[in-house]
C-alpha cells in the first residue's frame, strides 16, 4: 500500500512538472502575493527594482516594503541594508541589489535579517570572448548574443534588445556590474563607428540594471587602423590617437568603464614590441581614460617560448613594476600561474605586489574543464584559490583579502570571469554551467561565501517548483529537500574533485589534446616544431624513472616566488600538499605516497576514482528524474553519459601512456581499460564524438 501511494506521489510530482528549456536561468520564480513598494525618487534602475518586487513577491501577502536611499557611511560601493520592510542604500543600484537579496531570501527559504551586504570588490566584471563575426573563442553556447555576422550585423533589433536585458538582469541579480563585450584578442572593428554605435545600444539597455560596458582593445591599434607608422606608447602620436578614440568613445557612452588589454601574450602587439615596459604601455591607455573615471585592466597572463618554467613568467615580469602602474590600472591575474586548468596552486602574483591593484581572472566557461558536456560546478575550484593563503602580510593573507583592498589599499578593487554564456536557448550550453554563472556573481559580491551556500541557493532557484500562491517556505518540503536538494548538491559539491581525479590528479597539468579542443586527454602530443610549452611532455616529463615538474629550489625554484613558509611547504616533499605534488616535484613511480601507495598506484587509484564518481553522478541524477521535468531532465542525462565515456577515455588514455614509463601493472582491483593507446592517440582529435 505504501509503495503505491509513493509510486502514486511520483507520477503525480512528475505530470505537474512543466518542461522547462533553462531560458529563465535562476530567475523562474513568480510572486506568491501582492506588496506595496514605496519609494521617494525615481530613475530607471528604481522602476527594475519595484517591477522585481512586484513579480517575484513570495513574503506576506499585501505586505509594504519602503526604499530608501541616503548617505551611510557603513554601507560600501552599492551595498545596502536589508531589514523585514525597508532596503536602505546609497544609490539606485544598492536598491536594485537589496531587492535581489530579499527575493532570493523568499525564495530560497531564507529569513530577512536586519544585515548590511557590502559588495567584495568595486568591478565585478564578466569577459565575453566574443568576436565581431560573432564566434566565441572557448564558447559552448553557440554564437554571441552581442554580435551578428552578415550584412545586417550592425542592426540593432527588438529581439537583440530584449535578449540583452535578460542578460543583464541575470547579471544584476548575482551583483555582477560590468562587460567587456569582446574577446581580449581584439578585432580593429569593435573602436570603429559602426561597432561603436552598437556598443551604445548595448549600454543602453544594460544601464539601468548597473551593468557598464567595456571593450578589449588591442596595444596596436594605431598602427592596425589609426595610420600610424608605430604603436610605441611614448609616441607623441601614439598618446594622442588613444586620447582622441577614448574620448570618442565616452562622447557615445558617458558612463563607459574602460578598456581590457592582453599585450605581448600568444602573438599579440605590446610594449616590449617597442623596448618599453608594461607600465609604460599601460599608462598611455590609463591616462586617456583618467579624465572619464574609465580603468584598465591589463592581463599578466604572458610567457615566452624560451623561458625555462612558464608559471614563473607573470611573477617575473610583473614584480618588477610595482608601483610604477597608474592608479586607475588594475593588473588582472588567472587563478593559476599556467592557465585555467582544473588545478593549480594560486598565481604567486595574489600577494606579491603591494603597490599596484590585482585582480583575479576565473574562467566561468569550460575550456579545460570539459567544455558544456561534463557537469563539473566551479565554485569549489574559485573558492580554493580565493581562501589560499599567500601569507603576504602573514597568516590570514588569503587571496580575497589580497586583492579586496583589505590588506593594501587598491584605489580600484576588481574581479572578472570568462562567460560561458552565449545564444543557445539554455543561455549556457549545459543547465548545471548556469551554477559557475550564477556562482562567479555571488563570489565577486561576497568572496568568502561558500561553495555549499551557493549551490544550496542555485539548486532551490533553479528547480524549486511554486504551486501558485504558495510561499517559498512552505516549499522545501522533507521528501524534496532529501530525496533532490541533497543528492544534487553532493553530486555538484564533489564534481569539480571529480574532474581533476578523471583527468589530472595529484599536480599533473596542461595533458591535453592540444591542437584545438583543450577537450580529451593527449599526454603524449609534441608534434615537431610546436613550442615546447604548448606540448605536455613539457608539464609532465614522464621518463621510465620519474614523473612531474621539478619547481623546487633544485629545479626552477618557482617555489621561492611564494611568501614564507608557503615556499618552504611546497618546496619540501613532507609538507607539499599531494594535490599539487607533481606541479612542484619530479618524483620516481614508486616514491612513497601518505596513503602507502607507490605515486604509480596511487595516480592509477585517482584516475579509476574518478571514473567511478561520474557514475555515482549518472545513478544519483536516475534517480532525482521525478522532480525534473522532462526537458532538463534528458538534456542533463544525455551529458552524464557522455561524461561517463569521456571520464573512461581519460583514465584509459593516461594510464596507458604512463605505463609506457613506469612500466607497472594498473592495481587489479582496478577495471581494465576499455580503449587501446593507439586507437586513442589516432582519435585524439576527436573525443567529442567518443
Ligand atoms: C583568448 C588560453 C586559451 C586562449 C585564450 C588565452 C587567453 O591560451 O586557450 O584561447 O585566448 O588563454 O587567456 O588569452
Amino acid at each position: 500500500m505504501k509503495t503505491t501511494v509513493y509510486i502514486f506521489l511520483l507520477v503525480f510530482i512528475s505530470l505537474s512538472l512543466q518542461a522547462e528549456g533553462g531560458h529563465e536561468l535562476w530567475l523562474r520564480n513568480k510572486s506568491t502575493g501582492h506588496v506595496t513598494v514605496t519609494c521617494s525618487r525615481n530613475s530607471a534602475t528604481l522602476a527594475v527594482a519595484i517591477k522585481e518586487l512586484q513579480q517575484g513577491w513570495q513574503g506576506k501577502d499585501n505586505a509594504k516594503v519602503v526604499l530608501t536611499i541616503k548617505d551611510d557611511k557603513a554601507i560600501k560601493y552599492d551595498g545596502f541594508k536589508l531589514s523585514p520592510g525597508e532596503i536602505q542604500a546609497n544609490t539606485d543600484l544598492g536598491i536594485l541589489y537589496g531587492v535581489y537579496e530579499l527575493l532570493r531570501r523568499q525564495q530560497t527559504g531564507h529569513p530577512i535579517e536586519k544585515i548590511i551586504c557590502n559588495p567584495s570588490y568595486e568591478v565585478r566584471i564578466l569577459n565575453h570572448w566574443d568576436d565581431p563575426d560573432s564566434s566565441i573563442v572557448r564558447g559552448f553556447a553557440s554564437r554571441s548574443i552581442f554580435w551578428r555576422k552578415g550584412k545586417n550585423s550592425l542592426v540593432v533589433t527588438d529581439a537583440d534588445k530584449a535578449l540583452w536585458q535578460e542578460y543583464a538582469r541575470a547579471n544584476a541579480s548575482v551583483g555582477i556590474n560590468g562587460a567587456v563585450l569582446n574577446i581580449v584578442n581584439a578585432s580593429p572593428l569593435v573602436v570603429s563607428e559602426g561597432y561603436l554605435e552598437r556598443v551604445k545600444a548595448i549600454a543602453a539597455v544594460l544601464r539601468p540594471y548597473g551593468i557598464k560596458v567595456y571593450l578589449s582593445v588591442n596595444f596596436a591599434f594605431p598602427s592596425m587602423i589609426g595610420g600610424l607608422k608605430t604603436s610605441d606608447p611614448l609616441d607623441a602620436d601614439v598618446i594622442k590617437w588613444w586620447n582622441a578614440k577614448v574620448r570618442e568613445i565616452y562622447s557615445k557612452i558617458p558612463d563607459f568603464g574602460g578598456f581590457l588589454v592582453k599585450a605581448n601574450s600568444e602573438g599579440q602587439q605590446g610594449p616590449h614590441d617597442y623596448g618599453r615596459s608594461h607600465a609604460e604601455g599601460a599608462n598611455v591607455l590609463a591616462d586617456a581614460l583618467k579624465p572619464f573615471e574609465g580603468i584598465l585592466m591589463w592581463r599578466a597572463f604572458v610567457y615566452s617560448p624560451n623561458d625555462k618554467d612558464r608559471a614563473k613568467q607573470a611573477y617575473n615580469e610583473f614584480m618588477p613594476l610595482d608601483g610604477q602602474f597608474r592608479d586607475n590600472v588594475i593588473i588582472q591575474v588567472k587563478n593559476g600561474p599556467i592557465d585555467f586548468q582544473p588545478r593549480e596552486p594560486f598565481s604567486p602574483l595574489f600577494g606579491a605586489m603591494k603597490k599596484t591593484s590585482v585582480m583575479p581572472e576565473f574562467e566561468i566557461v569550460k575550456e579545460y574543464l570539459g567544455a558544456s558536456i561534463h557537469l563539473v560546478f566551479l565554485a569549489p575550484m574559485w573558492e580554493e584559490c580565493l581562501k589560499s593563503d599567500t601569507y603576504q602580510e602573514g597568516a590570514g593573507s588569503t587571496v580575497a583579502r589580497c586583492t579586496d583592498g583589505s590588506i593594501y589599499p587598491q584605489e580600484h578593487t576588481a574581479i572578472a570571469g570568462v562567460a560561458n554564456v552565449g545564444v543557445d536557448r539554455n543561455w549556457c550550453g549545459h543547465l548545471f554551467d548556469q551554477a559557475n554563472w550564477y556562482a562567479f556573481g555571488r563570489l565577486a559580491w561576497g568572496n568568502t561565501l561558500t561553495s555549499e551556500q551557493i549551490a544550496d541557493e542555485w539548486i532551490k532557484l533553479t528547480f524549486s517548483q511554486i504551486p501558485s500562491g504558495q510561499a517559498a517556505s512552505t516549499l522545501f518540503s522533507t521528501d524534496w529537500t532529501e530525496k533532490f536538494l541533497v543528492p544534487v548538491k553532493k553530486m555538484m559539491l564533489q564534481s569539480r574533485e571529480a574532474a581533476v581525479n578523471y583527468m589530472m590528479p595529484l599536480g599533473f597539468h596542461h595533458i591535453f589534446a592540444m591542437p584545438n579542443t583543450h577537450y580529451g586527454p593527449g599526454p603524449w602530443w609534441a608534434p615537431e616544431g610546436v613550442r615546447k610549452d604548448w606540448t605536455p611532455p613539457y608539464y609532465h616529463q614522464a621518463d621510465t624513472n620519474s614523473v612531474g615538474f621539478d619547481r623546487t629550489r633544485f629545479g626552477s625554484d618557482a617555489v621561492s616566488q611564494y611568501h614564507e613558509p608557503l615556499g618552504s611547504q611546497f618546496n619540501d616533499l613532507e609538507t607539499c600538499p599531494e594535490k599539487y605534488l607533481l606541479w612542484f616535484h619530479h618524483l620516481p613511480w614508486n616514491y612513497i605516497m601518505k596513503s602507502g601507495r607507490t605515486l604509480w598506484d596511487e595516480i592509477c587509484y585517482h584516475y579509476e576514482t574518478g571514473m567511478q564518481q561520474v557514475r555515482e553522478f549518472q545513478k544519483i541524477w536516475d534517480m532525482v528524474e521525478p522532480y525534473v521535468d522532462t526537458e532538463r531532465f534528458t538534456q542533463v542525462q544525455d551529458k552524464l553519459r557522455s561524461q561517463f565515456r569521456n571520464a573512461q577515455i581519460w583514465k584509459d588514455a593516461c594510464l596507458l601512456y604512463f605505463q609506457q614509463f613506469s612500466l607497472k601493472p594498473i592495481p587489479y582491483d582496478i577495471d581494465r581499460p576499455v580503449y587501446g593507446l593507439d586507437y586513442l592517440i589516432k582519435n585524439s582529435d576527436n573525443y567529442y564524438g567518443l
